[in-house]
């Protein structure tokens, strides 16, 4: 069966596997907190990966709905533990569609009520390429910042409209690419961009998030340009909700 029909049924049935990979702060490698990746089910074959069905979610107009199951779907496997770690937040991935409207806002409101949450444990992660309505993404972020949520840029440095963006909406946190963590162990010529990333992140006073960490050279270098945040395989890769908190309260 053709893939549109695939994910249809799938998004229909409420069929989205999750996966959480650990955000750490790069002094103390410590888990702050993790972000929600959306799995096609591995009974479902053959699988597809994130970065063919999302694009295909939005082509078809139905990402909102990856999005509700998403959010749901982490609460439902994250919610009580969420609640007993009132420090730790599971940052989601947004889509261009979320930001169109506000409709993401009571979405989170609900699921912070339900499992009695802080809104700054429920973030949110918004790509550059996701401002296709820049001036109602800017609006839909700047209330879901009032609702206490915190509101990461991810991918930074990908898109092409990064300095006329970040002059116009308030954020909280710049995500690294991973394409610019790669840099760092090339030659020192090649570090330019990354360098210049991490002073604009610092100009505009956001916290940092590296993405796609591998090599303690990568890590050392980010910690010593001052960025405190990082995610990628040399702390762990992508860990079903129960092996997130059993890992997590392993060691504690
Ligand atoms: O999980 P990684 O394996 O490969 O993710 C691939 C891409 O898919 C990333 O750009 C990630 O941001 C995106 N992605 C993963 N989960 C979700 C999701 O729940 N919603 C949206 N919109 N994008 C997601
Ligand atoms: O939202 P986003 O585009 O940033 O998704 C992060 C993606 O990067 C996920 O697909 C995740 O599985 C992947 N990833 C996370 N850490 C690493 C890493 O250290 N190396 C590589 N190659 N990929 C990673
Ligand atoms: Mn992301
Ligand atoms: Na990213």
């Amino acid at each position: 069966r053709k893939p549109e029909h695939r994910l249809t049924r799938l998004l229909k049935d409420g069929r989205i596997d999750l996966a959480y990979q650990p955000i750490v702060r790069l002094a103390d490698r410590s888990w702050v907190g993790c972000e929600v990746l959306a799995r096609w089910p591995e009974d479902d074959t053959p699988t597809l990966r994130p970065d063919e069905f999302v694009p295909l979610a939005e082509r078809l107009g139905v990402v909102q709905r990856l999005t509700d199951l998403v959010v749901e779907r982490s609460l439902r496997e994250l919610g009580s533990f969420l609640h007993r770690r009132p420090e730790f937040y599971i940052a989601l991935n947004l889509a261009a569609e979320d930001l169109t409207a506000p409709r993401i806002l009571p979405i989170l409101r609900e699921g912070a009520r339900t499992h009695d949450l802080q809104p700054a444990q429920l973030r949110v992660e918004a790509t550059e390429r996701s401002f296709i309505t820049p001036q109602a993404a800017i609006e839909v972020i700047r209330r879901l910042r009032e609702a206490g949520h915190m509101v990461a840029l991810d991918d930074f440095g990908t898109g092409y409209s990064s300095l006329g963006l970040l002059q116009e909406v308030t954020l909280d946190a710049l995500k690294i690419d991973r394409m610019f963590v790669m840099t760092i162990d090339s030659p020192e010529s090649d570090r330019g961009v990354i360098s210049h990333i991490i002073d604009m992140a610092h100009s505009l006073s956001l916290a940092t998030v590296a993405e796609g960490i591998e090599t303690e050279v990568q890590c050392d270098y980010l910690q010593g340009r001052g960025v405190e945040y990082g995610q990628g395989y040399l702390f762990s890769r992508p860990l079903s909700a129960d092996d997130l908190i059993h890992k997590f309260e392993l060691a504690e």
